[in-house]
């Protein structure tokens, strides 16, 4: 038997490419994700590029290679996002080609594919959910801009302890190799994220169907040619999801922000009841209603939000806890995030101080989460 004719027999491994003026990288990019089938002795791999009529001209591209390379296959659509595009590669891979695994991976050249094997590999090992992790011990990002090391580094820290999923360390990675017989138990004709933040709701929703994961350090280079595709609709649409992951997770988000709410009202009618009643001055009156919302939140959050949780801390320890979480992000978030933003980036005022309250209200929480009510044990 001929290599054609063994590779022919075999399990397929769909690999979803979703480019986006990417015509300067792809061609390289297939060629070199073709080479490593030499290194794949249990699966045959076909590539699905879904192009969404990228004005450089990518599709044209690839339609040549499609000369070439029999198990090239093109989809083209209408722009509507990352998410979208990988919905469409998806249904399209699971339609026509029955396969055994799925892969992801970035266009661009920021992820090697000499890295598929080894993905593959791992899938043989009985592993439903490989991911190239830029994160794990030994995951490096040279090269990239702070800002987008900082998103990369904070986007994954909310997924982890916002979202809960705290198992996995790159939960935005885009370089991954699936369990096939997993992504309709995904239900992603329901997932309502469009962009980017696809990534972190597949990865809650394969975690959620008993996928079995584990990370492989990848080296993400910064990319060839071209320019990033990430906007900052995708980067609101991520931090609204999170929200929607961390109430799937667990209610304990949604009841944080009840508290919040009511903490609000507290404060309210205490400065009324402080100035109009007792009349202390407005000097004081603000700071003694301050307190008493930060009291009245504390109670409600021991005794209701997190009151299932395991108790490792004093009830002091706690309440000491919950004053220093509620300073420090009163003063990052309430007060220096919205001065960066209105000041330095120029932002409106009130769409500053929603961006402002909305980061405060989740890091608030993910450290009281993990701080205040930690459910680990102390050794
Ligand atoms: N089809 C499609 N591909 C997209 C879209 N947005 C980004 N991509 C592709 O998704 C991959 C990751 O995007 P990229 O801009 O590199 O994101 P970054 O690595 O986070 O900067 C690249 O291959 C892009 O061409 C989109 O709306 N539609
Ligand atoms: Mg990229």
């Amino acid at each position: 038997m001929n290599n054609t004719q063994k590779t022919e027999s075999l399990p397929r491994a769909c690999l979803v490419l979703p480019t986006y003026n990417e015509a300067e990288n792809i061609e390289p990019l297939i060629k070199e994700i073709f080479a490593a089938q030499l290194n794949i002795d249990t699966h045959r791999l076909h590539v699905i590029v879904v192009d969404d009529h990228s004005p450089d001209g990518t599709a044209d591209i690839v339609e040549q290679q499609m000369k070439t390379y029999p198990r090239l296959h093109l989809v083209s659509g209408i722009k509507t996002g990352l998410g979208d595009a990988y919905k469409r590669g998806f249904s399209f891979a699971l339609e026509t080609f029955n396969p055994d695994l799925l892969l992801q991976m970035d266009a661009d050249g920021q992820h090697d594919p000499k890295l598929i094997p080894q993905f593959i590999n791992l899938t043989n090992k009985d592993y439903d959910l490989v991911i190239g992790s830029r994160f794990a011990v030994g995951g490096i990002i040279p090269n990239l801009t702070i800002w987008r090391r900082f998103l990369a580094v904070f986007g994954n820290l909310l997924v982890r302890f916002v979202g809960g999923i705290t198992n996995i360390k790159d939960c935005t990675s885009g370089f991954r190799c699936i369990k096939a017989d997993l992504v309709p138990k995904c239900n992603l004709g329901v997932f309502s994220t469009r962009g980017y933040s696809f990534q972190s709701s597949l990865i809650y929703e394969l975690l959620r169907n008993g996928a079995k994961p584990i990370e492989i350090p990848i080296v993400f280079e910064t990319r060839t040619k071209g320019r990033s595709k990430l906007s900052y609709s995708d980067q609101i649409e991520f931090v609204f999801n999170l929200t929607k992951i961390a109430y799937r997770n667990s209610g304990e988000f949604i009841k944080y922000c009840c508290v919040g709410m009511i903490g609000v009202m507290v404060n309210t009618l205490a400065y009324i009841l402080f100035t109009r009643y007792f009349q202390f001055s407005i000097e004081i009156a603000p700071l003694m209603s301050m307190e008493s919302a930060i009291i009245s939140n504390f109670l409600l959050n021991n005794y209701w939000t997190f009151t299932n949780r395991p108790q490792k801390l004093s009830f002091f320890r706690k309440m000491l806890n919950f004053h220093l979480a509620a300073g420090f992000t009163g003063l990052v978030f309430y007060y220096l995030l919205f001065l960066f933003l209105t000041q330095v980036l120029g932002l409106n005022d009130m769409f500053s101080i929603i961006i402002s309250i909305f980061m405060g209200t989740v890091s608030n929480y993910s450290i009281n989460s993990y701080w205040t009510w930690s459910k680990k044990i102390n050794h």
